[in-house]
């Protein structure tokens, strides 16, 4: 296994948006595998293959207590299930460091394929419903700090940019 490399904002690859998986192969159960890994060493709770510079349609997430519950998203398609906009704050692994409240649609059912390949769907809300937004935004090259003023966003970009400048 391996732990990947995160890409952060502003990175152009970010951007990029993800292509769908054809087959779920034993290179796709590995990328799978390898990003679980990534997203349980980063400490997040989510992780789309884009992070990791990898421009196929995979999303993994564990919001369980122990990190003992992982999700595989292929392919993910989501649907509002309930439109009523609810308020949290997200942070991402891309976007080390911030923290910004976002408005989503609070319930949406998701239809995917697992790391079989065998296709499931899941209606989701409170945090599971953020996140997999949240991850599917990354697949179409979207960012949480899209969401929020450009004052605040040229904010953080700057002071990621500096930081970064120091490392
Ligand atoms: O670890 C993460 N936490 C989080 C908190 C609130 C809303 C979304 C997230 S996802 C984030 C990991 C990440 O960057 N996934 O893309
Ligand atoms: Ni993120």
């Amino acid at each position: 296994m391996a732990i990947l490399n995160i890409l952060e904002f502003p990175d152009p690859q970010l951007r990029k948006t993800a292509n769908s998986v054809k087959t779920v192969d034993s290179d796709i159960q590995l990328l799978v595998k390898n990003m679980l890994e990534t997203m349980y060493d980063a400490e997040g709770i989510g992780l789309a293959a884009t992070q990791v510079n990898i421009h196929k349609r995979i999303i993994v997430i564990d919001i369980s207590e122990n990190c003992d519950e992982p999700l595989v998203f292929i392919n993910p398609k989501i649907e509002v299930i309930d439109h009523t906009l609810h308020e949290h704050q997200e942070g991402c692994l891309s976007v080390p460091g911030y923290y910004e409240e976002v408005e989503r649609p609070s319930s949406v059912k998701v239809v995917a394929l697992n790391e079989q390949g065998k296709p499931f769907e899941l209606i989701t809300e409170d945090l599971l419903s953020v996140c997999i937004q949240h991850e599917v935004d990354h697949l179409n090259g979207k960012l949480f700090v899209d969401y929020i003023s450009v004052l605040k966003r040229n904010r953080i970009k700057q002071k990621l940019q500096k930081e970064r400048r120091q490392d």
